[in-house]
């Protein structure tokens, strides 16, 4: 009689505490942008500049929605321009291709897919100055 009794608050005591647990694991689903927009300097301490292997600068790293790419050049001598897939395979701008000139230029990552970027200054995209990054 007394034992059943006990036996029966384990139980619920127990019931208790595992929905606790299943409603905690439940309150905040994973998503994948899971952090703050980050701005990327591209190339590194080297910067937008032919001199730099900006090629597997993407490589190791993973873009988002919102990311910001952080082109920083001598704008007498490189610009920025985004280009389609066309555009960046053959180092030519392309219609409706995007230009930047400053130098220091932020440029946001604003939806998902392929970005390309070439310089367009003669003979600098054809020695590798450009670069691809998927925004997830
Ligand atoms: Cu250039």
């Amino acid at each position: 009689m007394c034992s059943s009794v006990v036996v029966m608050v384990i139980v619920s005591v127990a019931l208790v505490f595992q929905s606790d647990v299943a409603q905690s694991i439940n309150i905040k689903p994973l998503t994948t942008l899971s952090r703050k927009p980050v701005t990327y300097r591209v190339g590194n301490i080297d910067g937008w500049d032919k001199s730099h292997s900006l090629g597997v600068w993407p490589n190791d790293k993973t873009f988002y929605v919102g990311d910001k790419l952080f082109f920083q050049y001598d704008y007498l001598e490189h610009n920025v321009y985004m280009v389609n897939e066309k555009g960046y395979n053959s180092c030519k701008i392309n219609k409706g291709s995007r230009l930047w000139t400053s130098g220091n230029d932020v440029i946001t990552l604003g939806k998902k897919g392929w970005h390309y970027f070439i310089c367009d200054y003669p003979g600098n995209c054809e020695n590798g100055m450009k670069i691809k990054v998927n925004v997830l």
